[in-house]
């Protein structure tokens, strides 16, 4: 909240000339700032550069320039506020993240040293479908913006964001999803992470949460331990098999349950995004015993290790280990299926709209213990797979199940923005888009 009303007089040189409402609007219906541009309001040519810095396309199907890419993130990407930690994303999560089966390759920008041919600054997009309210948008999600080190504070960044925003608009794409750790004018909603240990002595040691020792450590250990194994029947890693079931599964339940969400339009990028991957991405499905091959649920997860910092004393910082979290990505459960009521709840209920938030209330309820199980699975499983901590945002329908199976509240939030989209501001729970 402070960072929100201190936004409200900032200067933002940069954002202040871009389609985005101002900190202190008040947003009161949703619609574009701009209409779309004609062909050739577009321009043509690259935004220029200082003479030692060169634009490039990034093909990350090159090996090589893969790495390069990878390198310039593990060294150079998000840390926390204290510089304690660094989001190490691997090769294959970055392969998995930036080339879906729509991919476009000319989204992927860099910026190269001139004399020596380095990669000093990254910005990428892919495309998504995103509904927002009763509105299906083509949108462009905006993510990996990095510059170096070495060139902050330069205003390299706002030429990174309008290279790409000249990219996505020649294919006449005119809005952006994209998330930040900061406030910037002006989030559609904020969401709060939390963390669930699964290793407490290791991110104690790591400085990731705080240390106790004695009988407090093993109060905190014996709150935490988990059942060996999973227990909800039924449960297996998903197949190739069961996509489209995956597919109509997941639409449904964000479509029930969100506001802001993506949509899935194809059986390809359902499996391109949920298909299990090594040290990559998880997910398991419920094939219902009842009905074999009908699957009643599914949840996913994906691996984003951290580096542990150590800061020198020249101000710079060096590795010194690893935290290997899960983030807990999409889920979905048939049980919002039709809620019935009892003759009894119907002869105690009887207006129309008592019986329809009588209904709803029996949803929730029905689905928060489903949940409860479900995730308390996932922790289960990635344990057993050597993760240290399970991450996630305040937002679906996380709160019915956070407290329950131990996550507490951290110190990070992610805040949620359109670009040339006004939107009216949304409860976390009402935001059904994940992003890497
Ligand atoms: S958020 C992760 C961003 N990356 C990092 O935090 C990595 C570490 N930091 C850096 O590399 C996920 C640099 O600090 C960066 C800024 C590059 C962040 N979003 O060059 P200057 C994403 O990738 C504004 C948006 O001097 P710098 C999402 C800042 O407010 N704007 O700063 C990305 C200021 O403008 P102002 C950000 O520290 C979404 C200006 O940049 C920002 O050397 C991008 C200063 O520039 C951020 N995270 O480099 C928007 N951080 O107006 C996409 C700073 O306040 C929009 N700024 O003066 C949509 C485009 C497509 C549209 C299509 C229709």
């Amino acid at each position: 909240r402070r960072e929100e009303e201190a936004d409200k007089t900032a200067k933002h040189e940069f954002w202040e000339t871009q389609p985005v409402p101002k900190s202190s609007e008040e947003v009161k219906e949703d619609g574009p700032l701009h209409p779309p541009l004609k062909p050739e309001q577009v321009p043509k040519d690259p935004y220029p550069l200082p003479p030692s810095l060169s634009w490039c396309l990034v093909d990350i199907e090159e090996e090589e320039q893969m790495q390069e890419m990878h390198d310039l993130l593990r060294d150079h990407y998000v840390e926390d506020v204290d510089s304690k930690f660094r989001f190490n994303y691997s090769t294959d999560f970055l392969r998995w993240a930036l080339l879906p089966p729509n991919v476009r390759k000319d989204w992927h920008i860099g910026v190269r040293d001139t004399a020596t041919g380095a990669l000093v600054a990254f910005i990428s997009g892919i495309p998504v479908d995103v509904m927002v309210r009763d509105k299906t948008i083509t949108m462009a999600e905006i993510n990996f913006l990095c510059v170096h080190k070495g060139l902050r504070s330069q205003r390299l960044a706002p030429l990174l964001i309008k290279e790409v925003t000249r990219h996505v608009h020649q294919v006449g794409i005119f809005q952006a999803v994209y998330t930040a750790g900061r406030q910037l004018p002006k989030p559609v909603s904020t969401c709060r992470y939390f963390h669930r240990s699964l290793n407490p002595r290791k991110l104690m040691d790591a400085g990731f949460s705080k240390k106790v020792t004695g009988r407090e450590l093993a109060k905190l250990l014996s709150i935490l331990r988990l059942p060996p194994q999973t227990s909800t029947p039924g449960l297996r890693p998903m197949r190739k098999g069961d996509v489209s079931q995956v597919r109509k599964l997941l639409n449904r339940y964000l479509k029930n349950r969100c506001e802001v969400l993506p949509i899935f339009k194809t059986d390809a990028e359902v499996a391109h995004w949920f298909m299990p991957r090594d040290d990559v991405i998880w997910t398991y499905v419920v094939d219902d015993a009842e009905h074999p091959g009908k699957l009643s649920d599914f949840f996913s997860f994906y691996s984003l290790p951290s580096s542990v910092l150590r800061s020198e004393k020249n101000g710079s910082t060096t590795v010194r280990g690893t935290i290997k979290p899960v983030y807990l990505y999409y889920y979905g459960t048939k049980t919002d299926y039709e809620v019935k009521l009892t003759d009894e709840e119907k002869a105690v209920c009887t207006g129309q709209k008592q019986q329809k938030a009588l209904a709803k209330q029996k949803q929730n309820e029905l689905i928060k213990g489903r949940l409860v199980q479900l995730m308390q699975d996932m922790l289960v499983l990635a344990k057993a797979a050597g993760f240290d901590v399970v991450n996630c945002l305040h937002m679906m329908d996380n709160r019915e199940f956070l407290e329950e199976v131990g996550f507490g509240p951290g110190d990070g939030f992610l805040r949620y923005y359109f670009y040339n989209w006004r939107a009216r501001a949304f409860d976390p729970s009402k935001i059904g888009l994940v992003m890497l």
